[in-house]
């Protein structure tokens, strides 16, 4: 790509911008917020052999996960860089039991975002992609910073915004503001997101199915015939597997390369292991916009209404196709 048709993420950003009536570049203030703190995160993600910042901090998270360095760090960088934002009232971070107020009674703070700072931490050390996800809403006209929680509990139709970085081979973050999706790779060389991925769609049918098997014995009934159905021709072809164990990289290949990602109940996690606002709904809106499909098994995931920051939900996203065939399956 030669220096004259780059186009990095800001730019792109305030193009996006102008389609919101009455902009006024708040919006991309705060997307620049994102895009900074994940460059951030990036650098020390890809030290992470080199500084102490492997292993565990020691702490167990709102999760009782046994927090990583990195989550920390990660985790920080995003509050501070959005704390900056005046257009930022409410946080509500996967590394935090409570959402954060942010700006008190900010009349501009008209901005909700969700995020989980580094999503599949558990792979840093072994050095497999790991991602940051968030979600941005719009305060509901009737919620006041006396209930923060009132500004993130909202399904995943109203969010105004999603995204994802992924630290893989390479640092790409794929974002929306409902019109379409976008994915810049980082250029380190001049340290800026630079357009690889315009108008991003699914295939409408894929190769690949991603699960967890070794959880197969606890799956739902229904899960595990579409499962061996996946296997075994039934659907046009006999499809491969591919599971990273880090939801953002798992989704990045389905969104590019079609196929299924799914995680179902399970004995351990009833409800689902992912998180609803935090890493199920960026997801699923992505998926929308890109012409797949994402429900938690039996409804839309974007009209699924959350009740608490933290609810696990289960998820299955991917391809028309492959979403059509789930969804014909009888219970
Ligand atoms: P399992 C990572 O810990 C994570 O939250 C997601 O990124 C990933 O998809 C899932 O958990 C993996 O869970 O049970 O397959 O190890």
């Amino acid at each position: 790509m030669s220096d004259s048709n780059l186009l990095t993420v800001q730019q792109h950003i305030l193009r996006e911008q102008l389609r919101f009536s009455g902009a006024s570049g708040e919006f991309s203030f705060l997307l620049s917020g994102i895009t900074l703190a994940t460059k951030i995160i990036q650098a020390q993600v890809r030290r992470a052999g080199l500084v102490d910042v492997l292993g565990e901090h020691g702490e167990v998270n709102v999760q009782g996960e046994i927090q990583q360095k990195l989550d920390v760090i990660a985790n920080e960088a995003i509050v501070q860089a959005l704390t900056s934002r005046a257009s930022v009232g409410v946080l509500a971070s996967e590394e935090n039991e409570e959402a954060m107020i942010v700006h008190k009674g900010d009349k501009e703070a008209k901005y909700a975002v969700v995020f989980d700072p580094l999503d599949g931490s558990s792979n840093i050390d072994v050095n497999v992609s790991v991602g940051t996800t968030f979600s941005i809403l719009r305060r509901p006209d009737d919620a006041s910073l006396d209930s923060p929680e009132a500004w993130v509990l909202q399904p995943g139709s109203e969010q105004v915004a999603a995204g994802y970085v992924v630290y893989g081979s390479s640092t790409i973050l794929v974002y929306s503001v409902g019109h379409g999706v976008h994915g810049f790779t980082l250029d380190p060389a001049i340290g800026a997101y630079v357009l690889s991925h315009p108008n991003m769609t699914m295939p409408d049918r894929g190769k690949y199915y991603s699960v967890n098997e070794a959880n197969t014995d606890s799956f739902p009934e229904k899960y595990n015939r579409y499962l061996a159905g996946l296997r075994n021709g039934q659907y046009g072809h006999k499809y491969s597997s591919r599971y990273i164990g880090s939801m953002v990289a798992d989704f990045h290949r389905t969104l590019l390369k079609g196929g299924v990602f799914l995680y179902p109940p399970t004995e351990d996690n009833a409800e689902g292991k992912l998180r609803l606002l935090y890493e199920a709904n960026p997801v699923a809106f992505l998926a929308e916009q890109a012409g797949g499909v994402a429900t938690d098994g039996k409804n839309r995931m974007l009209d699924v209404n959350p009740t608490s920051i933290h609810q696990r939900v289960p998820l299955v996203v991917g391809s028309k196709a492959e979403m059509a065939d789930f969804a014909a399956l009888e219970e």
